[in-house]
């Protein structure tokens, strides 16, 4: 019998949503050596209904020396809402800031594309290696800037966040993220491992990023509407942002 395999939900969604997906496997392929990460039970692919429309989500988790969890999400309800959501945890042994990537769409249109690499140093700044190289990428040039909520105070100097006017401000922000993720894999397979007393901070410093992405009443109400909100608790602090 023939063996065929569902096709991603990434085929379904937006072409920018599409693109970033393929993009961050293959960086993430090129530079790092990837072992599975197992989520917990149940969650790696997930039905449920919103407002009548069928909500998706499914999962791709893998770790590497240098990376405790590197989770990238695509989910799609009906035609209303296309996201890709994508946060790669360092291990705390290395002083690596995190990597995070949100894109929201509906009906044909990105409505939200946010992508940073968060410092999570005690001093909230990024290692001076980071700084320079991101300072060297293409400086970005975006007609629809938003504006970051509240609890967006983890963000670097370097956070993109924006409506993509058109296809070329999409095609800018997919080299930025590609950017972003090739200045990343390279410092984390060069990295060093640090003293006890930085790695705890280094913890510190997770721990509050995920207590703050745990904030987003956004990401929440979409969860809760098709879930319920233990669920949603359970998720947000489990799949998506959880720390040790
Ligand atoms: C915004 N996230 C949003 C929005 C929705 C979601 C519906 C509003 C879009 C808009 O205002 O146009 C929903 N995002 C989700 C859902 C999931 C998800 C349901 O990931 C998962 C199933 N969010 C992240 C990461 C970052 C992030 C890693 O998951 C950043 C690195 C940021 N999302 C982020 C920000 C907003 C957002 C800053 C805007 C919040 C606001 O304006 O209040």
């Amino acid at each position: 019998m023939l063996e065929t395999s569902k096709p991603s939900l990434r085929e379904q969604q937006h072409p920018l949503i599409h693109q970033l997906a393929d993009c961050i496997e293959a960086v993430w392929h090129r530079h790092l050596e990837l072992s599975p990460y197992e989520l917990p039970a149940d969650l790696g692919y997930v039905e449920g209904r919103l407002e009548g429309e069928k909500l998706t989500i499914e999962n791709r988790c893998y770790q590497t020396p240098q990376f405790r969890k590197m989770h990238m999400e695509l989910a799609k309800v009906g035609t209303m809402l296309d996201i890709l959501h994508c946060v790669m945890f360092p291990r705390p042994e290395y002083g690596l800031p995190m990597f995070g990537c949100d894109i929201i769409g509906g009906r044909g249109q990105i409505s939200a594309a946010i992508a940073d690499l968060s410092p999570v140093s005690s001093d909230r700044t990024l290692p001076a290696d980071y700084t320079s190289a991101l300072k060297a990428l293409p400086a970005p040039n975006f007609s629809q800037p938003r504006e970051l909520p509240e609890w967006g105070d983890i963000f670097s100097e370097f956070c993109i966040f924006v409506r993509p006017g058109n296809s070329e401000e999409e095609s800018q922000f997919l080299s930025r993220v590609e950017g972003f993720l090739d200045i990343h894999c390279q410092r984390a397979i060069a990295a060093q491992p640090l003293s006890p007393e930085q790695q705890e901070r280094n913890l510190e410093g997770q721990r509050y990023y995920c207590t703050k992405q745990q904030q987003n009443d956004k990401t929440r109400r979409v969860l809760e509407k098709a879930f319920g909100a233990e669920w949603a608790e359970n998720y947000m602090t489990t799949v998506l942002f959880d720390f040790v």
